[in-house]
């Protein structure tokens, strides 16, 4: 008798014991709902079973989609290292009965928009379906994170490899959801820049802005002006020997982005931040004298000739160059911290500005300060500092991308002991870069004004991916969550659980991120 309550006790302590490993550990549960995903979807049904992804599963798609042939392959290439799987693609022709993930394009739901998806995962296959083929990559992102956090190995790992089944419906809140790279200060090789994509591209953002010349360096090679890159491109903060992008590997780069459907926006600062310019191009000076490259911090110094015509020229060889190279809509032209260019100088040189890439057939993107020009509807500014700027530009009809320094930049420290970084804005720990919401920061600017949210990480600190991967590290899915989750739906005590079962992805993935205090870490092998 004895025995037996015993045992009895000891089984039901075996079940509650397995019951709380289940809530700790959402890779390995069935249970679709405690799926820790970031961005958070719109909404999670889980039907409580679990699909095995085992060998010789087969990713299917529709016959007459080849453009679904690079998203399946992307999808086997996710699968494949740490599954040791050789994933076949094949068309839905001779569909089996089971084990198959299938990516279909369908109008059915008309909710999903550009970027939506449907997930439906039974014990017998996975059935991702959305409008576009963009839609589908987003939601093989979401299968990535469905499945235990090994799947990111580049070596084979034990498995099992199981997805709770229910169906998830997913489309975000904000059409451009970016982050920044400023290789001017100091310059990051082409693999730095795949990595930055790669680390973006898990959270969902779909934009990768590529700030390309400042004071400290040029980094895009324009062939009409190579002393920019010869003499511009040769220094960086420091003093190192900086670097460039040629245009064949700047296309490269810009492939790579669109195969994980990111457009890529280069922007030239200008009139001001452009000692690299002035440097290399004697023309571009009063005196027609050169400037001495700099490899300082300092901003607001330097300033383009707002009245000589040859300034202009030059501009629309840059611009009809970097258009060149753009398949994305925008060519973003900095105006910011212009210390130095008088206010009647400074506003009709970018109304200039604003002309000459809309001649180049692109819409312009500036910072706040643009909007003291008159600006085209289809112009953007970018809020990073000054509310008055950005609701100005709200008045006058154009949208706002939302930077604010205080809360999006990835350049501030956490705290005062953080190294790397600067606190000029202050300093942003992971819940303050988590709590706030675009549509309600600034008076004036609703949700209608915005085009969406960039967190920008200026690059005077830092000079190696594992230092940028530091300062992104645990706040750029914050960012990506604001971005594609409504702010009826986020809350930092809730984020803060699904943020703490990131880390075992960071490990996996080798990221090199900041083990914030503010966030309850889970389970690092
Ligand atoms: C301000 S943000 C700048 C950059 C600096 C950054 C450092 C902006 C439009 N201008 O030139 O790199 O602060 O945080």
């Amino acid at each position: 008798m004895k025995t037996m309550r015993t045992r009895y006790f000891l089984i039901l302590n075996g079940l509650f014991f397995m019951l709380l490993m289940t809530i700790a550990n959402p890779s390995k549960a069935s249970d679709l709902s405690k799926a820790a995903l970031i961005p958070k979807p719109v909404s999670v049904k889980a039907l409580g079973g679990s699909f095995e992804l085992s060998a010789g599963v087969v990713i299917r798609i529709a016959e007459g989609q080849p453009e679904m042939q690079k998203v399946a392959q992307y999808l086997a290439n996710q699968l494949n290292p740490a599954t040791g799987y050789n994933i076949a693609i094949a068309t839905t022709g001779d569909m089996p009965a089971s084990n198959y993930i299938l990516l279909e394009i369908s109008n059915a739901n008309n909710q999903l928009g550009q970027e939506g998806y449907e997930l439906t995962v039974t014990k017998d296959n996975v059935r991702l379906s959305a409008g576009t083929p963009e839609g589908i990559f987003r939601g093989i992102q979401t299968i990535r994170q469905l499945l235990p956090a090994n799947i990111e190995s580049s070596q084979p790992q034990k498995g099992p490899w199981k997805i709770g089944t229910g169906t998830i419906v997913d489309y975000p809140s904000y059409t451009y959801r970016g982050s920044m790279l400023d290789v001017a200060r100091h310059f990051f090789s082409a693999d730095d820049v795949k990595r930055y994509i790669d680390l973006i591209t898990a959270y969902k953002m779909n934009v990768l802005h590529l700030h390309l010349g400042d004071d400290q360096g040029w980094r895009i090679e324009i062939k009409s002006w190579p002393a920019l890159t010869e003499i511009g491109g040769s220094t960086q903060v420091g003093g190192g020997k900086g670097g460039f992008y040629t245009q064949e590997v700047y296309k490269d780069l810009v492939q790579y982005a669109a195969d994980r459907f990111i457009t890529i926006i280069p922007e030239i600062d200008m009139p001001g931040h452009t000692n690299a310019a002035l440097a290399s191009i004697p023309e571009l000076n009063p005196d027609n004298k050169p400037t001495k490259l700099y490899t300082g911090t300092n901003v607001g110094f330097s300033t383009l000739q707002t009245n000589k015509e040859f300034t202009y020229q030059f501009l629309n060889d840059v611009i009809r160059e970097l258009t060149a190279l753009t398949p994305g809509p925008y060519i973003h032209v900095g105006g910011d911290e212009s210390h130095v260019t008088k206010k009647e100088d400074y506003i009709p040189f970018i109304e200039r500005v604003q002309e000459i890439v809309l001649a180049n057939g692109k819409l312009m993107i500036g910072w706040d300060e643009t909007t003291l020009s008159a600006l085209k509807p289809s112009t953007v500014a970018q809020y990073w500092s000054k509310a008055e700027n950005a609701t100005r530009g709200v008045s006058k009809g154009v949208k706002i991308i939302m930077s604010p320094a205080a809360k999006a930049y990835l350049d501030m420290k956490y705290h005062p002991k953080t190294q790397l970084g600067l606190h000029w804005a202050g300093y942003i720990e992971v819940d303050t870069g988590y709590k706030w919401d675009p549509a309600t920061l600034v008076p004036g600017i609703a949700k209608e004004n915005i085009l969406g949210i960039e967190c920008p990480l200026w690059s005077e600190t830092v000079t190696n991916i594992k230092e940028i991967e530091s300062l992104l590290f645990p706040r750029l899915p914050g960012y990506a969550e604001i971005g594609w989750t409504d702010a009826k739906s986020r809350n930092w005590e809730e984020y803060k659980i699904r943020l703490g079962y990131q880390a075992e992805r960071f490990k996996v993935m080798d990221i090199n991120y900041y083990p914030s205090a503010k966030v309850p870490w889970k389970s690092v092998k």
